[in-house]
């Protein structure tokens, strides 16, 4: 073959290779439309010194704007803020850990013997009742085996003395939430109503996604002593259901429930969503994922699309701000709440602390976002796993 007939031959391989690609790339785009699409490809890296620190009072002006206030924890996965300044922390492995940020003394532990860590599942959630103050109720979300063996999810109350630092009066509020290796949920908090929600998984069976008699692949809303509110959809605590695994919920001002949910991994992967959430409503799992839609189903707001994975953990508004965190994206994500869509995707931090479990705020202002380098799943760094302080200007849209 002549010189020039090899060249053409090469060129025209290398074309065809490049039209095959590109119609593969419309195709997936066509069948999966990322929403918004041009957002979601933005990538946001802050400079750390550049923000001023929180307005809020007590904070000194000379605190930056990133600092690790807290080292090897073991797969931090809740916190919730005492009313005398502490910080209770949930570890997966079975730990309820006290510790102070401002403070030098050694982190207290207590252990929660009943919690059995089984894949994602074992000490998740924790919330303190609206009323902490005068009745002193501590709710946590936990993996437990009954007599027999048997794994389940469960959710219960104790009495938290926050002098002694004990917890007393344990009462089993909710139980009958199947457990599995995968897609256990978990997170719990009370809601602007002064009612309990709690996001589960489907426990990697989908099906129970669809059935409202399950407890599993929803989220729930219970009384502070586990009854039922009369004005549930179900006549159960099913709140919502057809969602996958769900370990994120916040607020906004108006009141409307804002859930992260982890979108189809193995083979499949990405399809991670944010959906509004209303009371009865069915957002599609195992029928519909990502951005595909049927009628009476309830599509997110936006979703990772097909190449993209945020695994998305817990979430934060302030003001018109929803943050949340990734465990496989690495990430914080930022986008601003406008009427029901959200707008200004923003990838924050990527790659700099690792996978990240939750994003909370303090009541002096101050972000926290807990590592989880040492879950099994990614690539622990020297002090893993962290508590990080954050400067909530640096993500505040
Ligand atoms: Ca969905």
């Amino acid at each position: 073959m002549k010189k020039t007939s090899k060249i053409i031959l090469v060129t025209a391989i290398i074309a065809a290779a490049l039209l095959i690609f590109l119609a593969w790339r419309v195709d997936l785009h066509l069948l999966f439309p990322p929403t918004p699409p041009s957002a979601l490809e933005k990538v946001v890296n802050v400079a750390p010194t550049a923000a001023p620190s929180p307005t809020a009072s007590g904070t000194a002006v000379s605190e930056p704007s990133i600092k690790v206030v807290a080292e090897n924890l073991n797969i931090p996965w809740e916190m919730a803020f005492l009313p005398g300044g502490d910080f209770l922390l949930t570890e997966r492995p079975g730990n309820l850990i006290r510790l102070n940020v401002n403070s030098v003394a050694a982190p207290q532990k207590i252990v929660i013997a009943d919690a059995h860590q089984l894949g994602e599942g074992g000490l998740l959630g924790l919330a303190l009742h609206p009323n902490f103050v005068s009745n002193h109720w501590l709710y946590l979300y936990l993996t437990v085996a009954d007599s027999a063996g048997k794994f389940g999810n469960e959710v219960v109350r104790y009495v938290y003395d926050e002098n002694a630092n004990t917890l007393s009066d344990k009462k089993i509020i909710l139980t009958g939430i199947v457990a599995g290796a995968n897609h256990d949920g978990g997170r719990i908090a009370f809601g602007p109503d002064g009612l309990l929600y709690i996001t589960t998984g489907e426990a990697g069976q989908s099906n129970l996604a669809q059935n409202k008699k399950s407890l599993n692949g929803k989220i729930l809303r219970i009384k502070d002593d586990g009854s039922i509110p009369a004005d549930n959809p179900f006549g159960n605590a099913v709140y919502s259901f057809g969602n996958r695994n769900s370990e994120g919920i916040a607020w906004d001002a108006q009141g409307r429930l804002w859930a992260t949910e982890h979108g189809p991994s193995g083979l499949l992967t990405g399809f991670d969503e944010i959906n509004l959430i209303v009371k009865g409503g069915n957002y599609g799992w195992p029928t519909v994922y990502g951005a595909a839609n049927k009628p009476g189903l309830i599509a997110p707001i936006i979703q990772s699309g097909a190449t993209d994975t945020w695994a998305p953990t817990g979430d934060l508004i302030i003001g018109d701000t929803l943050l949340w965190t990734g465990l496989r994206g690495e990430a914080i994500y930022s986008a601003k709440i406008n009427g029901d869509r959200l707008e200004n995707f923003k990838v924050n931090f990527k790659n700099q602390f690792g996978r990240l479990r939750f994003i909370k705020q303090a009541p002096d202002g101050w972000l926290y976002i807990a590592t989880n380098n040492t879950d099994g799943r990614g690539t622990p760094r020297a002090g893993d796993d962290k508590l990080i302080r954050l400067n909530a200007k640096l993500l505040i849209q």
